[in-house]
């Protein structure tokens, strides 16, 4: 029979406790809690306290566990030292919070007048729908009134988000935008020692550690709770410190986690370092892992039980409980009443959170998922810019004055150049958007003209990129970060993915991030070749709950719908993926030399979400396209009408939502459909459209062509593999031969 190692701390402790020897007790609280300290006994009495709920908590999701009451049972055990990271700390000091973080989330709670921590964490475990952050749909710590967004489960995905809001804060102040926080605050973030390998933590170090070298503020501090494990696998000793005391552009500290004056002079040093120096500090907080990985890890599996006891005595709440006895400031029967009032307190909430209720229905999961409601965010995109702030960044030149029709690449600088106008919270940022404009020149001189404050470039790194987004949004600004190509967003997607689409889901809204992530896509590049700058695979994005996608083809659109992209991030938090066909940037004509891909740019003017554009009236077939398969689509039906057959060609326009009710309409009117889809074949948006189509209730003929499920070769090969006019006209051709 398997020992239960709750049982045994909470046996082991009372034992030990009862057993300490007498002293003469002390009344003088404010002195230092030993000889020697900075930390007075009130203080550590103060944060006795919140570490002896933390290890209550644990005990009594087990016991909830036992009942049948409780999902969640990964503990803060051996950890409650963190407790001491919150007193070092500020409660408006953002923080980004590892999963046993529970002493430091207490902790925080109990600063701040009429918060519920205990009761808000065991209605978490319970999962119930009363839970006030995620609302039972995952156990996190995380409040809006302490400040503390929640996280997912991944590992280190939250370090990216962090190193960005640290950076936003001195950005923001530099700007004159209001920020939620104090001007001087600084963001904290911890994780556990196994996380600190993982590359997204090293990328967001690094970045944050890059941007301090070069003087700019970046403060943050990241607490590794070193406990020396992750999961069954053993961190070598001091490996954490081998590879973080000596980084360049920020500063190692170190503490026993298991003591609480040290934890508390340390973290206090490195807080108030990283508050002055506006830069990163490390701090390694050396813990141990008490009760195994979770509540369904057999620790005994891979750790003897000579090495369980042994971490077991390291107790840190026996070691704080043996201070404060030895020191005078509690006697053991004081100790033991307090180890065991707690305990009382807790069984007691407990018991309350598991009769609370949980989410019944879908809908109500659904709910905070991304909810956009139409009519606020279209007079928000139609709402122009203040006439003369956008005279004065357009210098007397405004865009629509120039007479001459232009093409996508052109009109969406201009676009952007007006959002930034207008949005003086927006941000654009990414790799060379800088002096170099982006790869194709889409952000020429906008660093120029809004600042290299606003516009700036970014290191080589795309999860740091998206981690930066979510980091300006959740302290209110509207970033806009650009990815070089669709290839490379691959490369950090779970920050959209996992982090960024989740935020409003596990907070209800209650945190959000808004963004929109322009990203130079698909193929058909002229001299340009290869799968990773010809990258044409959106299924990883369409099925990301809550996500818009937006593909223009033409820049009339293109501009219009990065207005209402902008405005829907802006009022509701949205997360926004601007896929912008490359081979389109630069194009001028439909067809050859008639100048018809450029249009004149209009000051004002919006694109409703979810709606497509229709060509023509023809009525023989409808074709469904976007983005270059839409150019195509136009340039065939101009074909397919000099051999006699009208078609008519909807432009989807949004892969997320899909116009599915233009789709329809269409379809209906036209009675035959061929769907133009220069994604992929497998996981393409052509599955979706014929999904649509039939579960609509179209009983006309359809069919698709689509690129193959293939890598995008170098050269002209490309075109053996991405859909093509000739594919296209071929289609048609069958679809409506006389028989
Ligand atoms: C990206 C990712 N990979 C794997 C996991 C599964 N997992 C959860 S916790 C964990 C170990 C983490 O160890 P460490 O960072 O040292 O934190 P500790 O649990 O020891 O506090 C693993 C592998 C995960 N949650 N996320
Ligand atoms: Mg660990």
């Amino acid at each position: 029979m398997t020992v239960n190692r709750a049982t045994v701390i909470d046996e082991n402790l009372s034992a030990a406790i009862a057993g300490l020897p007498e002293t003469e007790l002390r009344q003088d609280l404010d002195a230092p809690v030993r000889a020697g300290a900075m930390l007075s006994a009130r203080t550590a009495l103060d944060l006795f306290e919140s570490m002896l709920a933390s290890r209550h908590l644990d005990l009594a999701s087990r016991w909830l566990k036992s009942r049948g009451q409780c999902f969640y049972t990964i503990a803060g055990s051996g950890h409650e030292g963190n407790a001491a990271v919150a007193a070092a700390l500020r409660p408006t000091d953002p923080a980004y919070l590892h999963y046993r973080s529970g002493g430091f989330f207490i902790h925080r709670a109990r600063q701040v007048p009429g918060e519920t921590p205990l009761l808000d964490v065991l209605l978490g475990c319970c999962a119930s729908s009363d839970e006030p952050i995620a609302g039972g749909r995952h156990k996190v710590f995380g409040s809006r009134s302490l400040w503390i967004p929640p996280q997912t489960s991944t590992i280190a995905s939250h370090l990216p988000k962090a190193m960005g809001a640290a950076l936003a804060i001195d950005r923001m102040r530099r700007q004159g935008l209001p920020l939620p926080v104090p001007d001087d605050s600084i963001v904290v973030c911890s994780f556990g020692d196994a996380s600190a390998n993982h590359s997204t933590a090293t990328g967001a170090i690094n970045a944050a550690c890059l941007g301090s070298y070069q003087n700019v503020p970046v403060p943050v501090l990241w607490v590794c709770e070193d406990n020396g494990i992750g999961l069954s696998v053993r961190t070598p000793r001091d490996w954490v410190r081998a590879n973080y005391n000596a980084r360049a552009g920020m500063r190692y500290f170190e503490a026993d986690g298991l003591d609480l004056p040290e934890a508390w002079a340390v973290a206090r040093e490195a807080a108030a370092y990283v508050r002055k120096a506006r830069k990163p500090a490390f701090l390694r907080l050396r813990v141990v892992r008490l009760l195994g990985h979770a509540g369904s890890d057999v620790e005994q599996l891979y750790h003897s039980k000579t090495e369980i006891e042994a971490s077991e005595a390291r107790d840190p709440v026996l070691a704080a409980a043996r201070m404060l006895v030895s020191e005078g400031w509690l006697s053991p029967n004081q100790c033991l009443y307090l180890y065991e009032d707690m305990r009382e307190r807790v069984r007691a909430i407990a018991e309350e959170a598991a009769t609370r209720p949980h989410l019944d229905s879908a809908e109500q999961v659904m709910a905070p998922l991304a909810p956009l409601d139409e009519a606020t965010v279209q007079r928000q995109a139609e709402q122009p810019a203040d006439p003369s702030v956008r005279d004065a960044f357009w210098r007397g030149h405004l865009p629509e004055d120039d007479e001459r029709p232009r093409h996508l690449a052109v009109q969406l600088n201009r676009a952007l150049g007006d959002l930034l106008a207008k949005y003086p919270e927006m941000w654009l940022f990414g790799e060379d958007v800088a002096k170099k404009g982006g790869v194709y020149h889409v952000t020429a001189e906008l660093s120029e003209r809004a600042g290299v404050g606003r516009v700036f470039n970014t290191l080589l790194d795309e999860q740091s990129i998206l981690g930066m987004a979510i980091g300006f949004g959740n302290l209110g600004g509207l970033p806009m970060p650009e990815i070089q190509y669709l290839a490379y967003l691959h490369t950090a997607e779970d920050q959209l993915r996992g982090e960024a689409a989740t935020q409003s889901f596990f907070s209800q809204g209650q945190f959000l991030n808004p963004m929109v992530v322009r990203i130079a896509s698909y193929g058909y590049q002229k001299g340009f070749g290869g799968h990773f700058h010809n990258e044409n695979s959106v299924a990883v994005l369409r099925d990301i709950p809550g996500l818009i996608i937006a593909s223009p083809a033409r820049p009339d659109d293109a501009v219009g719908m990065l207005r209402t992209c902008a405005a829907a991030a802006w009022t509701h938090g949205s997360v926004v993926a601007f896929l912008e066909p490359i081979a389109l940037y630069m194009t001028r004509d439909l067809l050859d030399g008639d100048g018809e891909w450029c249009w004149r740019y209009c000051a004002e003017g919006a694109v409703p979400i979810g709606r497509g554009r229709v060509y023509g009236e023809g009525t023989d077939l409808l074709i469904v396209s976007w983005a270059n398969g839409l150019w195509m689509s136009l340039r065939a039906a101009r074909r397919m009408e000099a051999e006699g057959v009208l078609c008519r060609v909807l432009d989807l326009r949004w892969l997320a939502p899909l116009p599915v009710e233009d789709l329809l309409r269409e379809a209906e009117q036209c009675g035959r459909v061929l769907i133009v889809d220069e994604t992929r074949r497998t996981g393409g948006v052509s599955e979706a459209l014929t999904t649509a189509l039939v579960e609509g209730g179209f009983e006309g003929p359809m069919m698709r062509v689509t690129s193959l499920d293939c890598f995008v070769p170098l050269g002209d090969a490309a075109n053996l593999v991405l859909v093509q006019e000739e594919d296209i006209l071929q289609a048609a051709r069958h679809m409506t031969e006389v028989p």
